[in-house]
């Protein structure tokens, strides 16, 4: 699939997605969501991919926001069919059976902050900044902004950071639990890379397992939660992975993930 506004590598088993438009700082118009759309069904589809990194183009931004000349523009009917690709984007995501991980330099804001939070967790390089600025624009945010970010740092932060529209550095980003590590700029991109690599030499069936049961079970009453994870291992326990990874364990060698997720 060719791509215009976003570029796509796989290199291995780890895919990585750059929203490329860092004149406009990587806002998201209409043709960079309908391309994250088909992009993402692309992953899903593809079983040699098993981790996902997701980044902005430049050192300026990770993405700044819907794009908000276009959305100025946009006439009731535009401004719909925008808005659900924008939810599709965050809903294909989660529940996309691959991990995903967020590399945010500069501005992740709006839509931004919201898109790196679909991700399953973020890295960031120290001129990160992230923020909920809808309210400046007098509309709030539509991508999960007032639901993700509570679910993530709390509900007063949350209040704080929605009814402001404040920009946070990447310090207090990290201190409220949104941001989990901090690297020097340009040791971003090899952290994160490191890590995909960690995680995709692990099997699919557990990795799958983890994804689902930490952002499905999260809200569930904890008793319920309880109970989908241990039919989740149940599973994992029919899986080849088990029988390679406890063997492995056994024979002191470093085991080979083959199952299917
Ligand atoms: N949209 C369009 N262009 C943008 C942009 C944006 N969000 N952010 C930056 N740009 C463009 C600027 O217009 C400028 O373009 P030129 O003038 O050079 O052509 C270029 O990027 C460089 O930006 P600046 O010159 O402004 O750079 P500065 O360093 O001075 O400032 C800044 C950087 C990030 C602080 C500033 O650009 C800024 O405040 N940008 C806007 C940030 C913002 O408000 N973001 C939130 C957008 S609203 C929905 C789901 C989601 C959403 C909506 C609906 N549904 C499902 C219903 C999401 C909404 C949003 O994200």
């Amino acid at each position: 699939m060719a791509y215009e506004t976003i570029l796509y590598e796989v290199d291995g088993a780890v895919a990585t997605v750059t929203i490329n438009r860092p004149k406009a700082l990587n806002a998201i118009n209409p043709q960079v969501a309908g391309e994250l759309v088909q992009v993402f069904a692309e992953i899903a589809a593809d079983a040699a991919v098993k981790v996902v990194i997701l980044t902005g183009s430049g050192s300026k931004a990770f993405i700044a926001g819907a794009d908000i000349e276009a959305m100025f523009k946009m006439n009731p009917v535009e401004a719909r069919n925008f808005s659900r690709l924008l939810q599709k984007i965050t809903t294909q995501m989660e529940s996309l059976a691959k991990p995903i991980i967020a590399a945010v330099q500069g501005f992740a804001l709006g839509g931004g902050t919201e898109i790196a939070m679909a991700c399953d967790f973020i890295y960031a390089a120290e001129n990160a900044k992230f923020g909920q600025p809808e309210i400046n624009l007098g509309i709030i945010p539509g991508a999960g902004g007032t639901q993700r970010l509570p679910r993530l740092v709390g509900k007063s932060w949350a209040m704080e950071l929605c009814l402001t529209g404040d920009i946070i550095d990447v310090q207090l980003a990290k201190e409220l639990g949104l941001v989990n590590r901090v690297f020097p700029a340009d040791e971003l991109m090899d952290a994160v890379q490191k890590t995909a690599a960690k995680i995709a030499a692990k099997g699919r069936v557990s990795t799958r397992a983890v994804k689902e049961l930490i952002n499905y079970g999260y809200d569930l009453p904890l008793e319920h939660a309880l109970r989908l994870e241990a039919e989740a291992f149940g599973v994992c326990s029919t899986s080849p992975d088990k029988a390679e990874g406890m063997g492995a364990f056994m024979e002191k060698r470093k085991p080979e993930f083959t199952g299917e997720g």
